[in-house]
């Protein structure tokens, strides 16, 4: 496997979305997971349906907004306080466990990298920062620059623009099947981490170029190939 560069999608990619449970739960006893996993489809659901309907807003309003549907669906009376402390949050989600050493054995391997987030921003570097992984980047690329999401084509495209490398150079992994298919069928070749094993790909025409379970197994292919 030979690329000039590997871009990274951020959230449950590389941030681990659901780190944020355990605040949840903390304050809305027994309905922390909940709150969790509506929050995120929410918003998810929210980029693409602003997406088409060419309403844009960035993805930190648009996470807020999916929080404060979620607790609303959930019965849950949010104050501000909460609801900031719950934001707050999403600027300090943990890693991965593979994610730095995997980055790291990639750059050792001399391969440049970048995030390809349909996040902020300024949310995107605060979690980098936060987490400790933003020096291992030569560029944080959001979404916000085209005013579009993943997986409309001009956001990938975007990237390859901006690191100055033609769509077959560019390597795209996401943990996010459908950001796969967004990007393989902007022409990337897209790697699926697998982090939910039993996940099927989705049934869309553009599928991963190859499956893997952690950031680690795709530095030693890097090394693999490198080395044959
Ligand atoms: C990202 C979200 C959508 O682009 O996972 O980081």
């Amino acid at each position: 496997m030979s690329f000039d560069v590997i871009a990274f999608d951020a959230y449950g990619t590389l941030f681990d979305v659901f780190s944020v449970t355990e605040l949840c739960e903390t304050l809305c006893r027994g309905k922390g997971p909940a709150l969790a996993q509506l929050w995120r489809s929410k918003q998810l659901q929210y980029s693409l349906l602003r997406s088409l309907m060419g309403r844009y807003e960035n993805f930190w309003k648009i996470t807020e907004d999916a929080l404060v549907y979620a607790a609303r669906f959930l019965g849950i009376d949010l104050t501000l306080h909460q609801r900031k402390q719950l934001m707050d949050a999403y600027l300090y989600l943990s890693l991965f466990p593979d994610v730095k050493p995997g980055l790291e054995a990639l750059r050792a391997r001399g391969v440049r990298l970048a995030i390809l987030s349909n996040g902020a921003p300024e949310m995107l570097r605060a979690a980098a920062d936060n987490a400790g992984i933003a020096s291992l980047f030569e560029a944080m690329l959001s979404a916000d620059e085209v005013r579009v999401f993943k997986p409309d084509p001009r956001v990938y495209r975007m990237a390859c623009d901006r690191l100055d490398v033609p769509e077959g150079n560019v390597g795209f992994v996401s943990a996010n099947a459908w950001d796969v298919s967004g990007a393989a069928s902007a022409g990337l070749t897209s790697f699926w981490i697998q982090r939910v094993a039993a996940e099927p790909p989705e049934q869309l025409d553009h599928r991963a170029s190859r499956i893997v379970s952690t950031i680690t197994e795709l530095a030693d292919l890097a090394q693999h190939r490198a080395t044959a």
